[in-house]
């Protein structure tokens, strides 16, 4: 029975939310806790900690996904999971990710308070390296659940001091052995702050996601010859870092010639040997693009393949693609979009339905379960940013969403 009497513990998951922020802290008010780094780690133990303390029995697959669960009254039917990821940007806020993962254990806190059983069990799931900040592609841990990515490839992941993904799993205590890909979901609910503006202009306190932006993400290589930044003639110059310019020049102009619909950047360059009086004979540049429509977001991807090789041309280097990602979502389950609309409406609760520019972990999860998303709102959108801030008032009419939703799911014949 949903009904407005059974509501989470606000004060509790504003505690833990606390707790987590002071984890691995940033340069000002925010985080600085990227995948698989120490700090990472002790946000891990504090969340299996707090799991074990709430009766649940804590599972960890082979790359660090960590699944907390709640044991049902027919054991045998797949779980209902709720979760997000823990990792953080190096500027990165304390509830992107974190309040998905903090939410789905405050509401196994409520559950036990009230002593309520559901008939499947429940999985509370911390995803490895959303944000892919250390670790390219981002949504990994999601990805190898999926059966997207192979274990030993995202073992072999190196970031920029050359530490293996696999060998930092191993640091940080985190090599779990639950096999990939992963086991049998019934279904998969995801709590995030809305990292955008919309809720809070508008005063509705519950986005439900229809969709994901179409993203198609590049590491590309520019490959030239050191030389004297005096003396070498203009024609001689093989300089990786001028190559790279143009690409990124180029990937700015992509996303303003698909305005005000696409979204295109490079957010990161590397470079060799990067001194003053020496052309670097080596740049590395990130492409992010993405855009609502998918046949749009292709065409882009295909321009920017374009401006690549141009690149490469203009700069008088060799230029390859490395690594390359796509991610976005249109298959959300229609059944549990409308399970969180029914629900909301049952509570009373007023929600927009919106598409999601951002990339999450449930866009991977969609293509093995039935999924959903519910947003909250976050003050001017900002994130990615240490000024990220939510308030507790305005998020726990999704809390109570979520936990309502997975309720009727978990107990549906
Ligand atoms: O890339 C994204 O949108 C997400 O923050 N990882
Ligand atoms: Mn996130
Ligand atoms: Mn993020």
């Amino acid at each position: 029975m949903v009904t407005n009497e059974l509501v989470v513990d606000g004060a509790r998951l504003w505690e833990t939310l606390t707790r987590s922020g002071e984890i691995g802290p940033g340069r000002t008010t925010g985080l600085n806790r990227p995948a698989l780094c120490t700090a990472d780690g002790e946000m891990r133990d504090q969340f299996v900690e707090w799991c074990r303390d709430a009766g649940l029995a804590v599972r960890v697959d082979q790359v660090g996904n960590i699944f907390a669960r709640r044991e049902g009254t027919e054991n045998t039917l797949p779980p209902v999971a709720l979760g997000s990821h823990l990792d953080t940007q190096i500027a990165g806020g304390k509830y992107d990710g974190i309040l998905g993962v903090l939410a789905g254990l405050e509401i196994v806190r409520t559950l036990n308070d009230r002593s309520i059983s559901t008939r499947r069990p429940l999985e509370v799931v911390c995803w490895t390296n959303e944000e892919g900040a250390r670790y390219q592609p981002p949504m990994m841990g999601a990805g190898a659940f999926a059966g997207i990515h192979v274990l030993d490839w995202v073992l072999d992941q190196t970031d920029d001091d050359g530490k293996r993904f696999g060998d930092e799993l191993k640091r940080i205590g985190y090599a779990g052995d639950a096999t990939l890909p992963g086991h049998d979901l019934d279904s998969y609910f995801e709590l995030h702050i809305e990292q955008g503006p919309e809720l809070e202009a508008e005063g509705v306190p519950v986005g439900i996601v229809t969709g994901g932006f179409i993203a198609f993400g590049s590491q590309v290589q520019f490959h030239g010859e050191t030389a004297h930044s005096g003396p070498t003639p203009m024609d001689k110059r093989r300089n990786a870092l001028v190559g790279a310019a143009y690409l990124i020049a180029a990937v700015n102009d992509i996303g303003w010639k698909y305005h005000p619909d696409a979204r295109s950047t490079s957010s990161r360059i590397q470079l060799w040997p990067n001194k003053y009086g020496i052309l670097p004979d080596w740049a590395e540049v990130t492409v992010d693009i993405r855009h609502p429509d998918r046949e749009t977001a292709r065409k882009m991807a295909d321009e920017v393949s374009g401006a690549i090789a141009e690149a490469g041309r203009k700069g008088n280097v060799d230029v390859e693609v490395v690594k390359e990602w796509e991610f976005g979502c249109d298959d959300f389950s229609t059944d549990c979009i409308d399970l969180l609309r029914n629900t909301a409406d049952e509570l009373g609760i007023s929600y927009k339905e919106m598409l999601s520019q951002a990339g999450h972990d449930a866009y991977h999860v969609a293509a093995v379960a039935p999924t959903a998303m519910i947003f909250s709102p976050c003050r001017n959108g900002i994130t990615h940013n240490e000024d990220e801030h939510i308030e507790q008032i305005d998020t726990l009419p999704a809390v109570n969403l979520l936990m309502h939703a997975v309720l009727k799911r978990a107990n549906r014949t």
